[in-house]
């Protein structure tokens, strides 16, 4: 495959932005070899600048549901611009976002929007902390919950993919009250509550993990963090940037019957344009400003074109048999991972939750960060450029999550099928 432009055009990008690009993982060190720079997105494609068209499962990392460029999520975006792109004032778009927000995710009674995951967790975080006037808070190994400082501690997606060192850069006082576990590990959560009795304002966690691969909970997980927060009297905060309303419609809360009191969202809420949002309790919530004391503030806040793209979103997303077909993809494509790995001998570990899928090259069920990183990550990179090679895109790290679209159908997902199929019978043993 011809990809002279896209290397010209890293060339180029290197030397004015760090890396190349405006965010670590996108620029393959995971994988190696040079970025593909997009021209454009077509449904379930993309197309790189020398015009080679892949069937995408990175999906811009999860917000694009509905594939690229659906024509609601279009015609929306393009009816709103028509009368303006930014207020800084409220509008009724905010209003029936944040009225289907939270018809949907079932712990959320109201909700604050942002604009970008990252501000979801830090700010969810600054309101536990201002409501329990306490300052610990544990977080897991391998999940990620944006750059904040504080949450650079053991994190997952590009600082797993680059493998950098806890924090580099981050002063010690930002980290020095966050206490980090292992996923999966209830005991050594409560071994944490025990260590700082009356200290521990929230334990945040993806209720399914998605920025080491995916990495579901085992049972009682769930369960249990929202046992020993309230025993504890700290806050549980579910960060569903990546699992909502993909894990299921309302979210993984909503799949494992397990209810936070503050929830992060990012990513699909937004239909592809800078969103994010933090909800919760009420008596919670209104804590934030101006309702409460709580300082958080946004000039593009509520932005209205993201606004109107994530309803259009939602709206589709919410049309009945819509959710189920997206759940069928990302099962059709764990099952032929798993059976072509089979058939080639290959040991493979495979998942879907929901409209998310993963895989690691692993002998044994992978259930934490530590097992993650026993994993084959060079297999990985050899399965991507395979599958880069017979035009499928997935995320080019082994520390992501696959995600599956409404427009993943017929001819894209047979091709993905026979790609898959054909790269674990002739490339990777
Ligand atoms: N950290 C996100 C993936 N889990 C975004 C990566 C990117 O956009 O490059």
């Amino acid at each position: 495959m011809k990809t002279d432009t896209s290397t010209r055009l890293y060339r180029q990008a290197v030397r004015l932005m760090p890396g190349g690009v405006n965010s670590p993982v996108r620029a393959f060190r995971g994988v190696g070899g040079d970025p593909l720079f997009v021209a454009r997105g077509e449904g379930p494609y993309l197309v790189d600048a020398d015009g080679n068209r892949y069937v995408d499962y990175v999906l811009s990392w999860g917000p694009l549901i509905l594939g690229h460029a659906h024509p609601a999520v279009v015609e929306a975006i393009q009816r709103q611009a028509a009368h303006g792109t930014s207020f800084g004032a409220p509008t009724e778009a905010e209003i029936a976002l944040a009225q289907a927000v939270i018809e949907l995710v079932a712990s959320v009674e109201m909700v604050r929007f942002v604009n970008s995951g990252t501000e979801a967790t830090m700010s969810a975080l600054r309101l536990a902390r201002a409501y329990t006037t306490r300052h610990k808070i544990i977080k897991f190994e391998g999940c990620y919950h944006g750059h904040a400082d504080m949450l650079l501690v053991q994190a997952g997606s590009g600082v797993a993919t680059l493998s950098q060192p806890d924090s580099p850069r981050v002063p010690p006082g930002a980290t020095q009250d966050t206490q980090s576990a292992p996923y999966n590990d209830l005991a050594a959560v409560r071994a944490r509550f025990e260590q700082f009795p009356g200290e521990i304002a929230a334990v945040i966690v993806e209720p399914v993990a998605g920025n080491m691969g995916v990495v579901p909970p085992v049972d009682g997980f769930l369960q249990g963090l929202r046992d020993l927060t309230t025993a504890h009297g700290a806050l549980l905060i579910f960060d569903e940037v990546m699992t909502g309303f993909r894990v299921a419609l309302g979210g993984a809360q909503t799949a494992y019957g397990v209810l936070p009191d503050l929830t992060a969202l990012g990513k699909v809420i937004g239909g592809g344009l800078p969103v994010g949002a933090y909800g919760g309790r009420r008596e919670i919530m209104e804590q934030v400003a101006p309702a409460g004391p709580v300082y958080q503030a946004g000039t593009l806040s509520g932005n209205p074109l993201a606004m109107a793209a994530g309803l259009a979103t939602l709206r589709t997303l919410r049309e009945p048999g819509v959710f189920e077909r997206i759940v069928a993809v990302a099962a059709a494509l764990r099952d032929a991972i798993q059976r072509s790995a089979g058939a080639a001998g290959i040991p493979v570990q495979t998942v879907s939750a929901g409209t998310m899928f993963g895989l690691f090259f692993n002998d044994t069920p992978v259930t934490n960060y530590a097992e993650v990183k026993t994993s084959d990550a060079r297999r990985y990179a050899a399965f991507f450029h395979a599958l880069l090679a017979r035009a499928v895109y997935l995320a080019p790290s082994a520390f992501e999550a696959g995600f599956a679209a409404l427009a993943h159908t017929g001819p894209a997902l047979d091709q993905t099928l026979d790609a898959i199929d054909s790269v674990f019978r002739y490339d990777l043993n």
